[in-house]
């Protein structure tokens, strides 16, 4: 049975094709997705511009990035050559990884945001933060505080089948094997700079009146059934 959660105009699909396999959440392909609103609909908290460029330029050189790293692989693995593995495979983690974030990051956020979930989503940021409040401070100084380029990243964590906040230095660093994430909030200075300067926490404040809270919560039930 497939089941398809829309995402914006970033659909994810889950379920079984009838080889028992379950459909792959990009569709199969590394593609720049396209953003689920238009590039001025999140002014003035990020502006037309800088969405655009962001979008256009940077998500994209990571899509592309990526392919070319699978193709310089498949050269590699081909032609028994493994000289260049050390540098493929950290370019493998960051460009996925890139792609990763970015596709998250258009759909953790939409126009005019949204209010605090309730709900299972509301249930468990309450029990494994003590309160959305005290959630939103640990978030907030995460994604304010990375060093460096990086992530502040809301995430399912299902060893302990509860909900963690990780900050991301770069795309690929400091996270936890296996964790889904479910809403992402880029402080790479390309996301901010040319509105904010340096002045990233005002940009994280903007962000997270932002978060598309029922999109959260569509993802996070995806995760835990
Ligand atoms: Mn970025």
């Amino acid at each position: 049975m497939i089941k398809t959660v829309g995402l914006g105009a970033f659909a994810l699909t889950f379920g079984c094709s009838a080889d028992g396999q379950k459909a792959p959440a990009g569709g199969g392909a590394y593609v720049l997705p396209k953003l689920p609103y238009a590039y001025d609909a999140l002014a003035p908290g990020i502006d037309e511009g800088v969405l655009r460029i962001h979008h256009t330029k940077h998500h994209a050189g990571y899509v592309k990035g990526l392919k070319t790293t699978l193709q310089k692989l498949e050269a590699a693995r081909t032609s028994g050559d493994m000289s260049q593995i050390k540098a493929l495979s950290r370019a493998l983690a960051f460009h996925g990884s890139g792609h990763v974030l970015h596709s998250l990051y258009w759909t953790s956020m939409t126009p005019g945001g949204s209010s605090a979930p309730g709900g299972a989503l509301g249930t468990m940021i309450a029990r494994d933060f003590g309160s959305f409040d005290a959630f939103k401070t640990q978030f907030l100084a995460a994604s304010k505080k990375v060093e460096g380029s990086g992530w502040g990243v809301l995430a399912y964590e299902p060893m302990g089948g509860k909900l963690v906040v990780l900050q991301a230095e770069k795309h690929q660093n400091l996270a936890i094997w296996g964790v889904t994430p479910l809403m992402v909030c880029d402080v790479w200075e390309h996301a901010y700079y040319d509105q904010y300067q340096n002045r990233r926490a005002d940009y994280v404040d903007a962000f997270f009146k932002l978060v598309d809270w029922p999109g959260v919560a569509k993802r996070l039930a995806t995760v835990v059934g």
